[in-house]
């Protein structure tokens, strides 16, 4: 099937769901996806349902960048066989800790299959099992999405209050009875600078200056 991008914006402002006390907003436009994004080469931990575990190279690397071309150039494939409203993940880390506050995620549905109805974000800033607590947000998407955004190549942006995280679990639910096919998700944001270990010891100096002082002026006083 034919994929191509395209860059024109058709389809703006279309306000989410809220999750907790993080706002959020949807817009979707037509795909584009970033070579430049916080997310771009991240460590892939885990992906549920992977279509070529079995039978060779899995794609997964296309999520975030990567360039296989077969069956289609940079996507990947879940694997086929799973009902409309299954639930798939990726998890996935970052080498510095982020400051996030929007994805970009990369679709395309053909008349509703492969497509996604629902996506979830979770965030954690050490490594660990995945809980409810770390979800960010939960977002519906409208299908087919040729009837609803008029192209079957979208890219659904979500815009949300800033969280800080290194590592990552994207959740998304499938609507048809062929498997997801996902382009790129994208990440952007800041990244958050961690002082180094000879700040610290700076820091630690200085505070025991302080004190020994302080001390000093007492017994003088
Ligand atoms: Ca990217």
């Amino acid at each position: 099937m034919n994929y191509n991008k395209t860059k024109s914006l058709f389809l703006i402002g279309i306000m989410g769901l809220v999750s907790g006390a993080v706002a959020q907003t949807l817009t979707v436009t037509s795909a584009t996806e970033s070579t430049t994004d916080l997310f771009q080469s991240a460590n892939i931990t885990f992906v549920s349902n992977d279509r070529f575990t079995t039978g060779g190279e899995s794609l997964s690397p296309n999520i975030f960048g990567g360039a296989v071309t077969s069956p289609e150039g940079g996507r990947f494939f879940f694997a086929d066989g799973t009902p409309a409203g299954t639930v798939v993940s990726v998890e996935f880390n970052t080498t510095s800790l982020l400051s996030l506050d929007k994805i970009n995620l990369s679709l395309g549905d053909g008349g509703g299959n492969r497509g996604v109805s629902n996506f979830a974000l979770y965030s954690r800033t050490t490594a660990g099992t995945f809980t409810v607590a770390d979800r960010i947000f939960s977002q519906a998407l409208a299908s087919d999405y040729t009837t609803a955004y008029g192209t079957f190549s979208i890219t659904a942006s979500e815009s949300f209050t800033p969280v800080t995280g290194q590592f990552f679990r994207i959740e998304l639910t499938q609507t048809g009875s062929s498997s997801i096919r996902l382009a790129e998700l994208d990440g952007f944001g800041s990244v958050v600078a961690v002082p180094e270990p000879k700040t610290y010891l700076m820091l630690s100096s200085v505070l025991l200056l302080f004190f020994f002082k302080k001390k000093l002026a007492c017994r003088l006083s």
